[in-house]
């Protein structure tokens, strides 16, 4: 550390210059985050020094917190899930790994998982000690149900869904999978990390929620598709009893046990996460993605025109092509076979995509 500290103007001089090094969102088309609502970062900046690691001290933030997961609960069809805001879908998911190893108690457990599955899976498996089962895809990108249930045994603790990959966009057959896991009894989560915030709020989405009676848990991220600040996070289970079997104790603090993963825990982006929600609401969201999609829609269709075809048509806004030369400075980001892969976020409006198909065309002709 310095002996002296700096004076608050140079302090902030060499903050934003730092600040000014980053890549603006106007040319980044491969994240999953996307620029905060301006309700969230107003949220965000109200709740500051909320810590919902010790939620006695901050009453009404932890109720904000209740009224997240009851909100989202209600739009993934269980009003009565219960859950928690995480970091996000990272720790969402290594939390459901380690809640359905909890319950099955199996000595050498494995899971199954699509070959799809975010890398946070193999981070989870890691910690858990978890034998990693992975599941190839058919030719729509999508893991098949029967051939999830090959590789079931009597040590699979675990069944793992995806409702929006992270690379193509797909979502897994969640009521396929959601019977094989109800038959065989065994915990399905269904990571909707991405999807969460866009399928219930399509006209035809595939089914992926709760309303499935054998989907046991969700990750959903609001500070992805959801707008909200960073980092914000939901996991929502089905039961009560599967989530209290990550309760450790808390002795000195103001609640005597917890099943959260963080100790300290930011109450800012939950309050950022529930103002989005309450400000937009169902009609809001289904115009925010109704915009994506459109300009999703375009893009490919602009792309097309020039020869570049789509990889696949994804159940969610992210776009994959085959490859082609991008300029800068537009940040694309590529798929594992090659594609380019383009995720429709709300910054990536249709303006953003007349400009980015204008600079291809030039550059492609
Ligand atoms: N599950 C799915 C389906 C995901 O797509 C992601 C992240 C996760 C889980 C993990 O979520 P957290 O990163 O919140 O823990 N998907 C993006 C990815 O890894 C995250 C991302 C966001 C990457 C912004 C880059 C970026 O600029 O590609």
């Amino acid at each position: 550390m310095r002996e002296k500290g700096l004076s608050s103007e140079q302090l902030f001089s060499f903050l934003l210059a730092k600040k000014g090094e980053d890549l603006d969102h106007a040319h980044i088309l491969s994240s999953m985050c996307t620029i905060p609502h301006p309700v969230a970062i107003r949220a965000h900046m109200e709740f500051m020094e909320t810590n919902l690691g010790d939620p006695g001290l901050f009453p009404g933030t932890a109720s904000l917190e209740k009224l997240l997961i009851e909100r989202l609960g209600t739009l993934l069809h269980l009003p009565t899930a219960c859950g928690y805001a995480t970091t996000g879908g990272t720790e969402s998911n290594i939390q459901a790994l380690r809640m359905a190893r909890q319950i099955a108690g199996k000595e050498r457990p494995n899971v199954v998982i699509p070959e799809s599955a975010h890398f946070s899976f193999k981070k989870a498996c890691d910690i858990l000690s978890l034998e990693m089962r992975t599941v190839s895809l058919d030719n729509e990108y999508r893991m098949n149900a029967r051939a999830a249930e090959e590789k079931i045994d009597r040590n699979t603790c675990c069944l793992v869904g995806i409702a929006g990959t992270t690379e193509y966009g797909m979502v897994d057959p969640i009521a396929d999978l959601a019977g094989v896991a109800k038959d065989l009894d065994i915990f399905f989560h269904v990571d909707a990390a991405f999807g969460g915030m866009v399928l219930p709020f399509l006209d035809h989405a595939p089914a992926f929620n709760f309303s499935l009676p054998g989907v046991s848990s969700i990750a959903i991220d609001p500070h992805k598709m959801g707008m909200s600040t960073i980092p914000a996070g939901v996991l929502l289970v089905r039961d009560r009893d599967a989530l209290c079997s990550l309760m450790v104790d808390t002795p000195y603090l103001s609640i005597k046990q917890g099943y959260t993963l963080s100790g300290t825990r930011p109450g800012a982006s939950v309050a950022g996460a529930v103002a989005v929600l309450e400000y937009e609401g169902i009609e809001g969201f289904r115009d925010i993605v109704a915009g994506c999609m459109k300009n999703m829609k375009r893009l490919t269709d602009g792309m097309e025109t020039y020869g570049i075809e789509r990889a696949i048509t994804p159940d969610v806004n992210v776009a994959t092509f085959t490859p082609v030369k991008v300029p800068p400075p537009w940040i694309v980001s590529w798929t594992r076979k090659g594609h380019l892969r383009i995720v429709c976020m709300p910054h990536v409006n249709a303006d953003v995509v007349e400009k980015f198909l204008k600079d291809i065309g030039e550059h492609h002709a």
